[in-house]
């Protein structure tokens, strides 16, 4: 290399080697390297020579294959778009949530619905008592879609929907609901996930099983391309596998996995690749693991600018992977909650850096409940201020030329194909998915990960060290469930007295019969019958008679928190004290880890399933939605010494002390009742007065759950 300036010594890495082992503990510069969870080797030094045999380090944004970005100009013409996510509540209260939102600088929407929508019931639908308008907003017709884009003009803004389940009437309901404000079905911009592999693995609001439901994307992929150029027709998404416990690597390699499956679908019903492929798009998760997450954005890019060439695909857009994301939901904490405008500031930066064409900052009171105006306010100046502030958006792709971040993008390109490489010698990700080995990984890297919190060796900031003595109770939104369903109830009713009975029955059977003997595209008929008024769980339910509902097994993996938890001292204490319960009461203490109402985040349950069994405990894991009447015969039967409800999407205060109460009818009140997740403090009391007999919130150690639940156990049993 010329030397520009003579005076000055030319690098030598022997040099270096020698003065950083002066330095490194044991004279081991080995020693500093960070092996991350995804089986990379990230090193304290990257030099030239880590660049020199890469592939990929000289290519340009806008060209192939992407790694660069798909915009030639990136944010230096048109930064990503500001899209928080948000609903609660009722149409009215969320509509005027979005326009207060755009109005400050929001630059697109995104459709947060209730688990009620979600999961194909309407809001008078018994199954669904503790979950209207609470993690979303509640939707059943077309009158509620017409109300939530009430003044958004949809030629104008473009909308994200996060739909999988109910996907067929939701976005029928959208096109619906715009046709009646004017605008017509090509001028409509946005995207719905309408991503069900990964419901399947880790987020869980399915309906049906995964053929039918396969069939159900292709058709979307198929009419939208028809007739709704402008409109993403999936997102494939690998956020929810990241918030689930899956590390970079493998959410990468799962989600292109699952886009693979979704062209091969699409390619199947007898279409033209570039016809559909350039409005494929894509979702991340990016945590707190900061460069590797810049790295997986790059990778991501070339990665699919390579699945696409396999498919013969020719032009640049069906080349280009564009992608929204969101900060890491799960890396915020509930203790010390500021701490998380800090973490989500952080994540936000990796996502821009990576090249994010959308973004979603969370808000700090995440662990808590759903966001406020103010809590929103800052998540949303978060993007605003990296927007306006920094002239962070004036250079494009500016990790380029990084030697860590080139050699990294490679090294995560790689790690993530030889995953993608094992799936497809599976069959493809449809069959990893249906035999459950997917799941299972993420479920593993999730129990291996908790484990190092819970010992201290991954450290987060006023949890696991710098704890606060006391904790400063901060505002939260509550919503009044029963208040939105009598309100949602009074529409339906009123919308099934006003419309035409013969028209509805007409195109549900419609429906139902393109479901049954496979001809017909189930979007363009679904349209039809929203536009009749039916509703989201008519629609719903007249394909599950066909199709049938989905239930999953519950596998739970074993052995890898307690591999991971090598802080020994308490832990052979606490395991030693379970064998001694067992040997006095001639078996072992019996929890159930129940999940009720429509919530289905379960890597809380897994995790502490998984634990608390490691431990020494026998553990049953209820099936995802269960009623509370459903749980309670199922613990008696199994005749478990205690129910641990895993809640959050703030069903508790109805499901709770429905539990409690069928319990009690049952003739179960000796079971004990803890409960954990996402609960406001200021719900602990109502909790408490139901007869719960212990609340963990999250950030709680496993261990230390465990112990407390053994005590309760202990104190209920007859003298
Ligand atoms: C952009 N454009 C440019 C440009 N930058 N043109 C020229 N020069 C530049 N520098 C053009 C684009 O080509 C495009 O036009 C238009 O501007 C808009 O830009 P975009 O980059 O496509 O952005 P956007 O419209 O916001 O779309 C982003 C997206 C989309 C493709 C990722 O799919 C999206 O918005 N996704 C959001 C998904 C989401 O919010 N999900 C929430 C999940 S929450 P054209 O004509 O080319 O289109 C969740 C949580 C849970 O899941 O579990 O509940
Ligand atoms: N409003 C705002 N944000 C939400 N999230 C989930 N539901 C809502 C909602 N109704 C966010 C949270 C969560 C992630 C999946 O999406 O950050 O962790």
């Amino acid at each position: 290399m010329t030397q520009k300036y003579p005076e000055f010594q030319a690098a030598d890495m022997q040099a270096w080697a020698k003065a950083a082992a002066k330095s490194a503990p044991n004279g081991d510069v080995d020693a500093l390297n960070w092996l991350t969870p995804d089986g990379i080797t990230v090193k304290p030094l990257y030099t030239a020579e880590d660049t020199q045999a890469l592939p990929y380090t000289n290519t340009l944004p806008g060209f192939e294959p992407y790694l660069r970005g798909p915009q030639a100009t990136m944010y230096a013409v048109r930064p990503w778009t500001i899209r928080q996510y948000a609903g609660f509540s009722t149409a009215e209260e969320s509509n005027a949530f979005y326009r207060k939102a755009l109005a400050a600088g929001g630059q697109g929407v995104s459709v947060a619905f209730d688990l009620a929508t979600h999961r194909g019931y309407d809001s008078d639908h018994p199954r669904v008592t503790g979950d209207v308008g609470k993690a979303g907003v509640a939707i059943d017709s077309v009158e509620d879609m017409k109300i939530l884009f009430d003044q958004i003009p949809l030629d104008k803004i473009s909308v994200s929907m996060t739909m999988n389940g109910a996907v067929l009437p939701v976005l029928a309901g959208y096109v619906v609901a715009a046709e009646e404000q004017g605008v017509t079905q090509d001028k409509l911009s946005g995207t719905i996930q309408n991503d069900i592999l990964k419901e399947f693995m880790v987020r869980n609001t399915y309906i049906y099983p995964p053929e039918p439901s396969m069939k159900i994307i292709g058709d979307i992929i198929e009419y939208t391309a028809k007739n709704m150029p402008k409109f993403n027709s999936i997102s494939i998404s690998g956020y929810h596998m990241q918030e689930a416990g899956a590390n970079q690597a493998l959410e990468l390699a799962f989600t292109l996995a699952d886009g693979k499956e979704y062209v091969k679908t699409a390619i199947a019903k007898g279409m033209d690749v570039d016809d559909f492929a350039g409005r494929l798009s894509f979702f991340w998760a990016v945590g707190m693991n900061f460069y590797l997450e810049v790295a997986k954005m790059r990778a991501a890019r070339l990665l699919w600018c390579r699945i696409m060439k396999g498919f013969n695909a020719k032009k640049p857009k069906s080349l280009m992977l564009r992608t929204h994301s969101q900060t890491s939901g799960w890396s915020l904490t509930e203790q010390d909650p500021y701490n998380n405008v800090v973490r989500t500031t952080i994540e936000a930066m990796a996502a821009v850096f990576g090249g994010t064409q959308s973004l979603h900052t969370n808000s700090f009171d995440e662990a808590i409940a759903l966001p406020t105006e103010f809590s929103a306010r800052i998540a949303r100046n978060t993007q605003l201020i990296i927007q306006e502030e920094t002239h962070i958006t004036s250079v494009i792709d500016p990790w380029a030329g990084s030697y860590m971040m080139e050699k990294l993008t490679q090294d995560m390109a790689d790690a993530a194909w030889a995953i993608i490489e094992e799936v497809e010698a599976m069959g493809g990700m449809t069959k990893a998915v249906d035999s459950g080995w997917a799941k299972l990984k993420i479920e593993a890297a999730a129990a291996q990960k908790q484990a190092c919190i819970d010992s201290g060796k991954d450290v987060i900031v006023g949890v696991n060290k710098y704890k606060l003595k006391t904790e400063d109770a901060i505002e939260a939104r509550d919503i009044d469930n029963v208040a939105v369903r009598d309100s949602q109830i009074a529409r339906l009713n009123d919308i099934k007295q006003k419309r035409d009975p013969a028209l509805v029955q007409q195109a549900l059977a419609a429906l139902e019969s393109a479901a049954a003997s496979g001809t017909g595209n189930l979007l363009d008929l679904t349209i039809q019958a929203m536009r009749a008024r039916a509703t989201v769980g008519e629609v719903s339910a007249a394909m599950e008679k066909t199709f049938g509902r989905h239930r999953a097994d519950t596998q739970k993996v074993t052995g890898v928190y307690a591999a991971a938890y090598d802080s020994a001292e308490g832990w052979d204490k606490l395991k030693g004290e379970i064998a001694d319960f067992a040997t006095a009461q001639g078996r072992r203490p019996r929890v159930m880890i129940a999940k009720l109402g429509q919530d289905g985040h379960d890597r809380g349950a897994k995790v502490v399933s998984t634990a608390f069994a490691d431990l020494g405990y026998d553990v049953d894991i209820g099936p995802l939605f269960q009623t509370p009447e459903e749980c309670a015969r199922q613990a008696i039967e199994n005749d478990v010494h205690a129910v641990g409800v895993s809640t959050l999407a703030a069903g508790h205060k109805t499901l709770v002390p429905a539990i409690m109460a069928e319990l009690k009818k049952q003739g179960g009140d000796d079971i004990v009742v803890f409960v954990g997740g996402v609960i406001p403090h200021q719900d602990y009391d109502m909790l408490y007065a139901a007869g719960v007999k212990g609340i963990y919130g999250p950030g709680t150690p496993i261990p230390v759950s465990a112990k407390d639940v053994l005590e309760q156990i202990k104190k209920s049993l007859p003298a």
